[in-house]
């Protein structure tokens, strides 16, 4: 039997078009539109997460940034599912990619984490997680579209009382272009 659903993200599971989240979360965003042409100008369009996007070359793109290891089509698949079902309960894992138009390929993307507190009246957090840009394709302001697109989901659509980040000394220039500041210390225990 065929299901029918007005919301992409709705489809069956093993449905290649199956999105981590609903794409119509970024027609939310007021400069939508702006972002949108300007990211067609550069030949190229965001989009969540898909199921099928292990072929479309998501991890390869995550290695540019830490390691990821060797994971299968199956591991990726299940972290997807794992993922999608928790965003069925209450959306946490809002990650956004840059798709190549002429070839399908993941050029770029960014995760949304968001978390829900009891501080400042049950408010939500965001934190900017894996942004990520192919090496071939940078000094495009990809990575800036990306951040951007991040930023205005954090403020519009998820009425985040706050978005955070943790990064390396080098790009600390580059979060501060698009205005995140020095706030509170980030420590960590590596296990
Ligand atoms: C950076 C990333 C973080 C990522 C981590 C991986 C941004 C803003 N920050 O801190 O999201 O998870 O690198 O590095 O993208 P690690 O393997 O050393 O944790």
């Amino acid at each position: 039997m065929t299901t029918c659903s007005a919301d992409p993200s709705e489809k069956a599971s093993g449905d290649s078009e199956v999105y981590l989240f609903s794409p119509e979360k970024l027609k939310l965003l007021s400069k939508w539109d702006q972002l949108e042409k300007k990211l067609a100008e550069k030949n190229v369009k965001a989009r969540p997460l898909k199921h099928s996007d292990f072929k479309n070359g998501y991890l390869e793109l995550l290695s540019v940034l830490t390691t990821v290891g060797d994971i299968s089509k199956s591991q990726y698949e299940e972290r997807f599912n794992q993922m999608k079902r928790s965003n069925e309960v209450e959306e946490h894992y809002v990650i956004v990619v840059i798709e190549e138009l002429a070839s399908g390929k993941i050029v770029a993307a960014s995760t949304l984490f968001l978390e829900l507190k009891f501080i400042h009246e049950c408010a939500m957090r965001g934190r900017l997680e894996d942004v990520a840009v192919l090496e071939a394709y940078r000094g495009q302001q990809l990575g800036e579209l990306v951040v951007k697109i991040i930023v205005e989901l954090a403020r519009e659509v998820y009425k985040c009382y706050k978005l955070s980040l943790d990064c390396k000394d080098k790009l600390i220039k580059f979060y501060a272009k698009n205005d995140f500041n020095y706030d509170s210390n980030m420590l960590c225990i590596r296990f």
